[in-house]
């Protein structure tokens, strides 16, 4: 593939691909095509989103028909775009559309039918303006006047361009647990040259933050040359931005960025240090090592003009006179004067938790039944484990019928349990705090469960007052145990709720109640700075995966990277606490 060493500009990633199938799709939708046609183009996008080689290698290569879910008309349009760079019924398909319509589809909650409702009433003829213009007329309240939007639909588009502009300005930013998918598939067929002697991913990755802008590789290899030429080849490589000696950055085509830097093995502790960051740890280390005179860069440490190598960390940190810190602490906040006075703590880890708390079933809107789930706690080496559907709903099942299910599955439970020992099962259940501040479920039924978690998860953007008071009421009610997901955002796609902190900690402690760290990777809620604001408070926590399937259940290590990046130490997380002790503890609260 000998183009890689040559970046060439007008190839399509297949993002791009992607982007022009869902504007065609779009234009199909706003002029009614029919259900099939739609169809397919839904089954195209959902296929190039997911493959790991290159639409247009694959097309250059005559192999397109060999995707599942691409048929001849598809085929021969994607052979236009790759070879004109055009597709003329695609053009035609948009004809009389405007053309900004398109510029909105990328953006949350708007679909082909909103997008052209908007672009026409407002003419956003042009793509470069149309957000902006978009923004003006939020800003104006013109939307919610408009036929099929309201007040909120306004003050969402609006949130939605808000954040839509932070992204657009920095780079977008990957869920962790995507750059761990693709950490993982790099590292792999990295370790498969036999030049490779350790590699690492540091940045923003190896300091588990919740999102990652791009990928750093770091090698250790006493052939660099052989190395860079074996990265490039890893069959996900879409172009080679910069290639030299010892750094190349790669765009893979699913858009994301890997930077892979080369050490010769000596020096290997250095280069991992430097490039794991954040850079604000990094300008305060030196600083502090300066007035040691000593001077640090990515290939070790230079006193009186003379440079030593260290081919660890540990080594590096100690050099300058520090412990080691963890890289979740690296966020060159106070870290490096706690480490200082040995004021660090000894950080949770995955394999202190013995339960999960926040599960889901078909019960309610899990995918799995409790069987199912609790095999796959069982393999986790959980002691206890907690079901905890969302409580069916009063209003419209009726009293009885509730307590009913609720019995029913109180049998379940009791059923697994005689059937085995070695893992606990206790009942729990999520239970809305409604917009009124009340509990949805009646304190008669709420008290048939071991143990209740109250969530918001209605009317998120009320006002900084009502919402507080929503919080505090949940957290004094005394048959509520613990807070899920307190904050209720969603990575870049729904804010925080706008909550006052200070009273909700204050009502979390006066009450001696436990608040969630949820391990879903687009929640990480509470978020890590919050979870040290509650630590200073001596608030206790609990780190559930929240799974709605029991592939998610693993999906506690997200919660874990949330609670060290906090300075959690196992003392408080009260589900690290044996059985017994656990049981107590919710008793108690
Ligand atoms: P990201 O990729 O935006 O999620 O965040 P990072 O922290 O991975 O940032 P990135 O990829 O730009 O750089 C990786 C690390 O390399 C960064 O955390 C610290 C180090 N680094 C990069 N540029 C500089 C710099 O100009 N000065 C210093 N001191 N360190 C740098
Ligand atoms: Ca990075
Ligand atoms: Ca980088
Ligand atoms: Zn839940």
């Amino acid at each position: 593939m000998y183009y890689l060493y040559m970046p060439e500009t007008d190839r399509l990633s297949n993002i791009q691909v992607v982007e022009k199938l869902k504007e065609a799709l779009a234009a199909m939708e706003v002029k009614n095509y029919n259900w099939f046609k739609i169809r397919a183009y839904q089954n195209a996008i959902a296929v190039i989103e997911n493959l790991t080689t290159s639409v247009q290698d694959m097309w250059e290569e005559g192999r397109l028909d060999a995707m599942p879910g691409i048929g001849e008309g598809l085929t021969a349009h994607l052979n236009d775009l790759f070879s004109k760079g055009v597709v003329a019924d695609w053009e035609y398909l948009k004809k009389g559309l405007p053309d900004g319509m398109f510029e909105l589809l990328g953006l949350h909650g708007i679909g082909a039918k909103k997008a052209f409702k908007l672009a026409r009433a407002f003419k956003l003829e042009n793509r470069t303006t149309a957000i902006e213009k978009l923004k003006i007329h939020a800003e104006k309240g013109d939307i919610q006047s408009l036929e099929g939007f309201g007040e909120k639909s306004e003050q969402d588009i609006l949130a939605t361009l808000t954040l839509q502009k932070m992204s657009k300005n920095d780079k977008p930013r990957m869920l962790l647990i995507k750059a761990e998918e693709i950490v993982d598939r790099v590292l792999t067929y990295m370790k498969k040259s036999p030049d490779v002697l350790k590699i690492d991913a540091a940045g923003s990755y190896r300091r588990r933050n919740a999102t990652v802008g791009d990928l750093d590789l770091i090698v250790a290899t006493n052939k660099p040359k052989e190395v860079m030429e074996y990265f490039i080849k890893f069959p996900e490589i879409m172009e080679i931005s910069m290639q030299g000696e010892r750094k190349t950055i790669a765009i893979l085509t699913n858009g994301v960025q890997v930077d892979i830097n080369v050490s010769k093995p000596e020096a290997y502790g250095a280069m991992l240090q430097y490039n794991t960051g954040s850079k604000q740890h990094n300008i305060l280390l030196r600083t502090y090592a300066l007035e040691k005179r000593m001077s640090l860069s990515e290939y070790g440490i230079k006193k009186k003009e003379v440079l030593t190598e260290y081919d660890n960390e540990q080594d590096f940190y100690k050099a300058v006179g520090l412990p080691y810190i963890p890289p979740e602490l690296r966020s060159g906040n106070d870290e490096i004067a706690l480490a200082k006075v040995s004021g660090l703590p000894k950080l949770v880890e995955l394999s202190d938790i013995r339960g999960d708390l926040h599960t889901h079933t078909v019960f309610s809107d899990g995918a799995e039944t409790l069987e199912e789930m609790v095999v796959v706690a069982a393999q986790l080496g959980y002691e206890y484990y907690g079901v905890s559907d969302h409580a069916p709903s009063v209003i419209s099942r009726g009293y009885k019928e509730v307590e009913r299910l609720i019995l029913e599955q109180r049998k379940l439970v009791d059923e697994i349990n005689s059937k085995q020992t070695k893992m606990k099962i206790l009942l729990g259940s999520e239970i809305n705090i409604t917009a009124e501040a009340e509990m949805a479920l009646p304190d008669e039924l709420m008290d048939l469960f071991d143990y209740t978690i109250a969530s918001i998860h209605t009317s998120f953007n009320q006002d900084k007052k009502a919402i507080t008071n929503r919080m505090v009421k949940a957290i004094e009610h005394p048959l509520v145990s613990i807070i899920g997901h307190p904050t209720g955002r969603l990575i870049s796609e729904r804010e925080a709720c706008d909550l006052d902190w200070k009273l909700v900690f204050d009502a979390l402690v006066a009450n001696n109640k436990i608040v969630e760290i949820n391990s879903q990777p687009d929640r990480l809620d509470l978020t890590d700075d919050l979870v040290r604001m509650a630590l200073e408070k001596n608030i206790k926590f609990v780190i559930n995966t929240d799974a709605h399937a029991s592939v998610q259940l693993r999906n506690m290590k997200y919660g874990i990277d949330v609670a060290r990046r906090g300075y959690c130490t196992k003392q408080s997380i009260i589900n690290t606490l044996p059985h017994e002790q656990f049981v107590k503890w919710l008793k108690k609260h």
